[in-house]
Order: C-alpha cells, then structure tokens, then sequence
C-alpha cells in the first residue's frame, strides 16, 4: 500500500507539492489558513510546494503532540527504535535521485551536491540505525562491597528544532535521527525556503514506523520559531537545536539559558584556508573552487579567508583565477556541468550584493572580471539556463585583503573569497584564527611540522590537512567554537551527550545502610619501609 502525496498540476514542471504540517500523526492545515509558495530558486516560475503558514497554536499543539508521545516512544527499546531509524535509511535510499531532485529544485543545489546531501542523510541513518543496539552506559565500581554503580543516557523530552535552507535534508537528519534514536520526541520547523523536502523527510520518518506524535513538523518563517522559543519558556520544550546565523544562535541561547537548558548551536564561519610556500598549489586550486564556489558558497563550511604565503601568492592566484574565470554557473535542473546554481533566495542575495561596498570600503580590489546578477546580456558562454528565472551571481575573488577589514571578518554566505597575503607559517595561523568564528579550517602543505602546529594552534571545531574546509563526513563530530557555537557537536557517537542526559544509579544489596566517603572501608596502612638506605 503506498500514499499519495497531494499535488497540482504546474505547466511544465514537475507538479506543485501541498505540503502539510504534520502534528500528533495527523497531516494539519495552519490555524490561519494561509499557505505560503516555496518556488524553485532554480527558476521562480517553478512552483515546487506550497506549506502552511504557522503560529504559536500550531506550535503549541505540535509541542503538546510531542509531549503526549514522549512515554511510549522513549520507553520503546532502543534496538527497536534504531530498526525504526534504519528503514528510514532504506527508504531514502530508494528514492535517493528522486529527492536529490527535490533538494536541487527547491534550493538550487547541483544534482551532484544534493545526491551527496541525501547521501549524508542516510549515512546518518546507517549510523544511528547500529547505535541502537548500543546507546552504552556504564558499570562502575562502587566505594562499598555489595554495592554496584550504573550509568545510563536517559532521554531529554520534546526536542524542538530549527533547520536552514542550505542543506534541508542533511542538516535535519543530524538532528532528527539521533534525537529520535535517544528516545526523544521531536518538533521540527524547517527553513521556509524549504517545506517540501521537509515535509517528504517527516512523512517517510513517519512511515517508517514511529508512533504517532513521535515526529511533529510545523512549517513557517520567523514567527514559527518565535513561538518555538516561547514553548521553551512554556515548559513544552526539553531541548532546542539550531542552524543559522549567529546573532538567532544568540537569542536561543538566551532563551535555552534562563530556562537550565543546553541548546545544540551550530552558527555562522569565516573559514580560513591556508597555503604554505611547500603546498601542492594545483591541489590547493582544487581545494579552494569547490570550498569557495561550490554551493555558491552557501554552506557554513564555505571558504572565506585564503590566506597564502606571498612567495606563491602570484602563482596561486594566477591558477585560481584561471580556473574560476573558466566555470559554468547555471540553472542545475537542465544539466549537471556547472560548478553551482543560483543562491537561495533574495536574503541570500541581498546580502551578497552588500558584500561588494563593504569589500571596497577598505580598499580590497575584486579580480573576477564580472560582478553582481548573472543577465542575459552579460553571461556570455559561462551560463547555462536562463539567468532571469533565479538569484545567480558572479562569483568574486578580492585581493589585498586584510584580516582587520570587515569584509575578512563578516560572513557573507555566497561565492566569493578574500586573499590575503602573509609572511611564513607564524603569520598564516595567526591570521587563520584571526576572526571571532571558529567553525572549519583548513591547510595546504607537505611539512609535517607544519601540519602538527596547524592542529594544535588552529581554533576550530574541524580542521583539514590537504583537503578543503567542506565536506565533513557523517561519522565525526560537527560543530564549531566562539561566534560559529556552544561547544555541542553533531554526528557520531558524539551528538548523543546533545539528546541525552546521564542518570547515575547505584543498587546496595549489604542489607545495611552504607554511607559513601564515610562508611567505607580503605583497609590498615602498615609502618612504611625506610628507604634512606638506599641513599
Ligand atoms: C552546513 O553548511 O550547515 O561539511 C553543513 C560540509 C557538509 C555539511 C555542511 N557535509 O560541508
């Protein structure tokens, strides 16, 4: 038996998806009425979904939903709830270029970027699939004879979570799928420049078996998340996790911390890469078009700052100029040869178009030879599609740039990069950790000194040797520090501390009450030895 999604016809394109809220088991229209129109960023005469327009009542009762069937669900074994976690791996495997499709259409990834995206997912799938049959605690020594310690990881509750568009699908399942695996209840609000990626994930996390109100979606923009923060101060939230910006980063933070709770952040970057004089700089080229332009720079593992010794400094930037000046940008739901698409959506571009008068402001020099939205008249060759349908920008390289310019330490989320130049490795770690964010990094060199002083001196939560600044795998921790979050880490066995927390149980069988640092027994010390002898 399969279930039809509701669709409308949509010209040409594939047809427009309703998407719904899904809220106790039930697919729910908003209390308002409204829907709000998720078109392509592909080309906007694409109308890829529609979802609903969310308020606090509709967060409210998905909360409330999750509250309800947080008894059932985290008292489910976790063998069990991890087979549950794994046929949504297999689903998203049968369907991988379908939804790759979505993820292209709905956000403009190239189709091989969002097979990759759906691939990270069920990676992630796979991982906690297995974890279910270990989800380890402790057994532990006790102070006392007849007595035994224990440790377990106990769920959190409502798990609410606020995604961004860049990796609608990914992002989620890091979330998602280990909250679930943990025996947590989850509320998800989704970018909404993404509901039907989300609400496709939501319906195959439900089919493949979790009870209902175990996964709540509620679509949405900002007042959805809003209200997501005021059901923290409610009591109907245990846990919040987030991607996006700093400054929103900040204000859950605020919320989470007033109310004892430890929110998984995950903000913005300013990522360096550096370039020692010993790199292999056609590698380091490699390294730096898909980090920097890939994605068109929309990922917050994006590269910003390259930071080059000057003794290759020309070299490099002859080798990248040439090769950015040589890449399709285009529209990736009619070919797969450009390096990326459009941007997001007009946020995306807004800020980008701002990024050049901040960049000149303090006298770094743009040398890319086209600047600004991609049109008809000045696309010449390099463009594939047509470039009045979506946001689809240049890409920029500026030169001269200095780590004290706003434009080295202000993240600007599109595909552009600053170059700057230093003096020897001293002057490269420096500069590397020369911004308040401290998400990725990474270095070209063949020394293996250097290689050493990099890992140890650099501040980041994930640093690459000989390999760009994106492109984590699923199984290691993912996170950041200072302005890029709070020290909680995604994937692997590490985001279990995020939707767990320990309970410590001891069992005394003495039949007496023994009381600990008292009542214990460290045994006679004799007379020492006199080991003066010995001289
Ligand atoms: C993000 O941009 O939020 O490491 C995530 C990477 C991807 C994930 C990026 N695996 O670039």
């Amino acid at each position: 038996m399969t279930r039809k999604l509701d669709t409308h016809p949509n010209g040409h394109f594939l047809p427009t998806i309703v998407a719904r809220n899904l809220i106790g088991g039930e697919e729910r229209e908003a209390d308002s009425k409204k829907r709000f129109e998720a078109r392509s960023a592909c080309d906007t005469q694409d109308l890829v979904g529609t979802a609903p327009d969310s308020g606090e009542g509709d967060v409210d009762a998905a909360c409330k939903a999750a509250g309800v069937a947080f008894s059932k669900w985290s008292n489910t074994p976790a063998p069990v709830r991890g087979e549950v976690i794994g046929r949504i791996g297999e689903v998203l495997s049968a369907h991988k270029e379908r939804l790759a499709k979505v993820v292209c259409r709905e956000i403009g990834k190239t189709m091989k970027e969002a097979r990759g995206e759906v691939q990270e997912a069920i990676d992630t799938a796979h991982f906690f699939q297995s974890e279910g049959r270990r989800l380890y605690g402790q057994t532990v020594w006790s102070e006392m004879p007849n007595k035994e310690l224990f440790t377990y990881r106990r769920a959190l509750g409502v798990a609410a979570m606020i995604t961004a568009g860049n990796f609608p699908l990914a992002v989620p399942s890091w979330k998602i799928l280990p909250a679930l695996l943990c025996g947590n209840t989850v509320v998800w609000k989704p970018s909404e420049d993404a509901p039907v990626i989300a609400y496709l994930f939501a319906r195959i996390i439900e089919e493949a078996g979790v009870p209902a109100g175990t996964i709540n979606l509620v679509h949405g923009g900002r007042p959805a998340g809003e209200a997501i923060l005021r059901a923290v101060d409610k009591g109907l939230v245990q846990k919040v996790s987030f991607t996006g910006s700093t400054n929103v980063g900040r204000l859950v933070g605020e919320v989470c911390g007033r109310n004892l709770q430890i929110p998984s952040l995950e903000l913005g970057g300013k990522n360096p890469m550096v370039v020692l004089k010993d790199a292999n700089l056609d590698l380091a080229v490699d390294g730096a078009l898909f980090a920097g332009f890939g994605t068109a720079g929309q990922r917050c593992t994006s590269l910003a700052n390259l930071i080059v010794d000057k003794s290759v400094a020309t070299e490099l930037k002859k080798k990248l100029l040439a090769r950015v000046e040589a890449i399709k940008i285009g529209n990736p739901t009619q070919s797969e040869g450009m390096l990326y698409g459009p941007l997001i959506g007009e946020r995306f571009y807004d800020r980008f178009m701002e990024h050049y008068a901040m960049a000149r402001a303090d006298g770094a020099k743009l040398i890319t030879s086209k600047e600004g939205r991609i049109t008809k008249e000045n696309m010449g060759e390099r463009f594939i599609g047509d470039p009045s349908n979506g946001l689809y920008v240049w890409p920029a390289i500026w030169d001269g740039v200095k780590i004290g310019m706003k434009i080295a330490q202000t993240e600007v989320f599109g595909p552009t990069i600053n170059i700057l130049e230093v003096d020897g490795f001293d002057e490269a770690l420096a500069t590397a950790n020369g911004t308040p964010y401290g998400l990725s990094s990474s270095i070209y060199t063949n020394d293996p000194q250097a290689m050493l002083k990099f890992k140890t001196g650099i501040r980041a939560g994930m640093s690459s040797i000989n390999n760009s600044t994106s492109g984590a795998e699923a199984h290691l921790p993912f996170g950041g520090t200072g302005w890029s979050g709070n020290g909680t880490r995604e994937s692997g066995v590490w985001v279990l501390d995020a939707y767990t927390r320990w309970h410590a149980v001891n069992v005394d069988l003495a039949g007496k009450l023994q009381l600990a640092q008292i009542d214990v027994d460290f045994g006679q010390t004799r007379e020492a030895t006199d080991l003066s002898v010995l001289g």
